[in-house]
């Protein structure tokens, strides 16, 4: 006799999103097509020891030429949803610190020819206005830590949702400001591979004006479209319940956590966060007016999740781990993070080292619906890289992708069950695609991709996501 549990597959609510995302930088090419001019990915990808192997964008997916052939791909695999990002340098090409400049027609035509690709196919689509390809020209004026490129953004905003709004209902500002400020302006390892600290939390701060202004611009150009934003969020996870890693985890938490949620959710900055880094910064870059701005009503909050975060005192009695899945030889993304350490896990992980532990994302999913009650969540982001493994029909074999998936869409299923308010998921990726920092070396795809060729075969992740979709339900 089987147990119901056993044999019931898990249905999702009905209308349930299932989508599958990309962004810009990693999938187009093209990248002096178009009029595009280049972002700050394309100066650090070009900067010999910035990439593993000296990849670059400059070709990836080509996208930018075969979108019409990926988004039959999409249709063929039933996905209801697409996200995807628009790359800055292709909208107002001759953007400075003062003035956004023209509209450049090529580069609305290339999403606007996309939107209606997608709706053709009955896909709807969502768009992400910044996935980190930044006009050089705004870096070559401070980046993120000037004011101004917060207010190009929120005018750039406006462009793209009075071009596209009608037919585009969730726009999603930022992806990942995490990244955009630490990685880019910390630890290094992303672009613009700054290394300093008051620079990243000046950072923070202005990724979260751009995020307020450019929600301001899209409600006003586009009253209909739904105004999201994307944060990696951490679960945070003390190795043991003593004080001092309790404390370790209030740091990480601070800085990952309530440093973008506060401002947005409750229009203030964690004192205790303020407080930790005040050697580092004063915080004046925040004026009066800007948490205001920031704290306008969400509509969704986007959600990307890959892997849990463990953290312990540092006892200084030995060399501290590194865990956090760039290695050692480049700067702390953590600020003010002397004390904290990243335990290496013993278990089992993805091909980037991060830990596979599905539990975190249910519990983020259920933290978020008690600190936002009532705010509609949608998985932005959530997958894993995993080398191919091919057999002798050609076929890849990606069982342990396919795992992966299943323990996090049931992680999902049971967040939702929990009472989180969860109404969509996209997987990353839809195509083996530039992995940033790590280029082509790892795959996120359940689309393969031979670079040589541009070939494109659905991986058996592929095929199992489209069963998923099919039935809303992950199968038992
Ligand atoms: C996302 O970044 C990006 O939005 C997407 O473009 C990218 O391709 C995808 O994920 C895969 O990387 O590094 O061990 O401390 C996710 C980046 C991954 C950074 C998890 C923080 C924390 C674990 N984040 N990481 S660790």
């Amino acid at each position: 006799t089987q147990t119901a549990s056993s044999t019931d597959a898990l249905q999702f609510p009905a209308g349930f999103l299932w989508g599958s995302a990309t962004a810009s930088y990693q999938i187009e090419g093209a990248v002096n097509e178009g009029g595009r001019t280049p972002s700050i990915w394309d100066t650090f990808s070009h900067t010999p020891g910035r990439v593993e192997r000296g990849d670059t964008g400059d070709v990836a997916d080509d996208h930018y030429h075969r979108f019409r052939e990926d988004v039959a791909m999409m249709k063929r695999l039933g996905l209801t949803t697409y996200r995807f990002s628009v790359a800055w340098p292709r909208i107002t090409p001759q953007v400075t610190a003062d003035s956004l400049g023209p509209v450049n027609p090529e580069g609305i035509g290339f999403y606007s020819d996309l939107v209606d690709e997608l709706l053709a196919a009955g896909i709807s689509p969502s768009i992400t206005l910044y996935h980190w390809d930044l006009p050089q020209a705004l870096e070559d004026a401070g980046g993120w830590t000037s004011r101004t490129t917060a207010e190009r953004f929120g005018e750039y905003a406006e462009v793209v949702a009075a071009a596209l709004g009608d037919r585009v209902p969730l726009f999603i500002t930022l992806n990942e400001p995490w990244c955009s400020a630490y990685l880019g302006y910390a630890s290094g390892v992303h672009a613009p591979g700054r290394t300093d600290d008051a620079a990243a939390l000046s950072a923070v701060h202005h990724l979260n004006l751009a995020h307020g202004l450019a929600a301001a611009s899209i409600r006003r150009a586009s009253p209909s479209s739904r105004v999201a934003l994307t944060l990696n969020l951490a679960w945070v996870c003390p190795e043991t319940d003593s004080q001092q890693d309790a404390e370790a985890a209030r740091r990480v938490d601070g800085l990952q956590n309530r440093v973008f949620l506060d401002p947005v959710l409750r229009g203030s900055y964690p004192a205790d966060v303020q407080a930790d880094t005040a050697a580092v910064t004063d915080w004046s870059f925040v004026q009066p007016g800007d948490l205001e701005i920031i704290s306008a009503p969400l509509d969704v909050l986007g959600v990307n999740y890959y892997s849990p975060t463990r953290v312990r005192h540092w006892t200084r009695e030995r060399p501290k781990e590194h865990a956090d899945g760039h290695g050692e030889g480049h700067a702390s993304p953590w600020i003010a993070c002397e004390d904290v350490e990243f335990p290496f896990q013993h278990d089992r992980k993805t091909d980037m080292g991060w830990s596979i532990d599905p539990r975190g994302m249910t519990e983020l999913l259920l933290r978020i619906a008690r600190e936002a009650p009532g705010l509609e969540i949608m998985v932005t982001e959530n997958g894993a890289a995993f080398p191919d493994v091919v057999n002798e029909e050609g076929r890849v074999v990606d069982t342990d992708r396919i795992d992966y998936l299943k323990s996090h869409l049931a992680a999902v299923h049971e967040a939702i069950e929990g009472g989180a308010p969860v109404t969509g998921y996209y997987l990353w990726s839809l195509l083996d695609n530039f992995e940033w920092a790590w280029g082509y070396a790892k795959r996120f795809g359940i689309v393969h991709v031979d670079y040589d060729t541009q070939v494109r075969t659905p991986k058996d992740s592929a095929l199992f996501y489209a069963d998923v979709i099919r039935g809303n339900a992950l199968p038992s």
